[in-house]
């Protein structure tokens, strides 16, 4: 693991310059987000996230705590051309009520382009599949997936730090559970508590001085190495020596 992590972060200055030649064109890449409490949510949470683009698939790397423990929390990546491509803010609270709901954050990180389901169906169209969802055991989310399919536009947008990360699902009444009058505003089915903002975070382009030295920051050690692993990916022709270094780190 060493090794690879050392060639990899070797390689990455050259692909940087490589990046900044090609221009915008040249999509692949990666971006982190740290995911911090949805303003009006009452969670006391935090987590991380990280996505590589390759062409039009994604990996997904995420870690989260502070939730509802043992219920369902969809997550997602969201994205809107029209969007501001950050987290809400009080100010988006436009019923005034002290809570963000889901549709509230809209102008802030735009409609559901990627489900964070654990498996089957990764589209808009599994928003909601709670049982494929992670249920958070003692508040904490682990999540890994590759191969991810999106839209060319989404990766496009993703790379370019424009998309949004949010899990949702909250527990305003302190009762451990999913519950309340106030009905969801994605399904009537649901109460508000079982879709509204948790956490969030914008997904930017990592700082290259994290990267260097592999420490400090949020990123932090194994996520320097996915980065550098990332900006490998960015060399195209080293294709062979990426799906070897990812495999390297899956294992380690
Ligand atoms: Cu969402």
């Amino acid at each position: 693991m060493r090794t690879t992590r050392k060639i990899a972060t070797a390689t990455f200055g050259a692909a940087a310059m490589l990046a900044l030649a090609a221009g915008p064109a040249f999509a692949d890449g990666s971006v982190n987000a740290n995911l911090k409490p949805v303003p009006g949510s009452e969670v006391n949470g935090s987590g991380t996230a990280m996505v590589s683009v390759t062409g039009d698939t994604i990996t997904v790397t995420m870690a989260a705590m502070g939730l509802l423990p043992d219920n369902p929390h969809a997550a997602h990546i969201h994205f809107g051309a029209d969007a501001r491509h950050e987290c809400p803010v009080i100010g988006d609270d436009a019923n005034k009520d002290g809570h963000l709901n889901t549709t509230e954050g809209g102008p802030a990180y735009g409609p559901i382009v990627v489900s964070l389901t654990k498996t089957g169906d990764t589209s808009a169209a599994s928003g909601l599949a709670v049982d494929r969802f992670d249920t958070a055991q003692g508040g904490k989310i682990s999540y890994e997936r590759g191969s991810i399919q999106v839209a060319p536009e989404v990766a496009d947008a993703i790379s370019k730090g424009q998309s949004v990360v949010v899990i949702h699902g909250v527990d305003h009444d302190h009762d451990g559970k999913y519950s309340g009058d106030t009905k969801s505003d994605l399904d009537p089915s649901l109460p508000t508590e079982a879709t509204d903002p948790a956490l969030c975070g914008a997904l930017r382009a990592a700082p290259t001085g994290g990267m260097a030295t592999g420490d400090g920051g949020a990123a932090g050690g194994s996520n320097a190495a996915l980065i550098a692993v990332g900006a490998t990916a960015l060399l195209g022709a080293a294709g062979t020596g990426v799906v070897a270094a990812r495999r390297r780190r899956v294992e380690a």
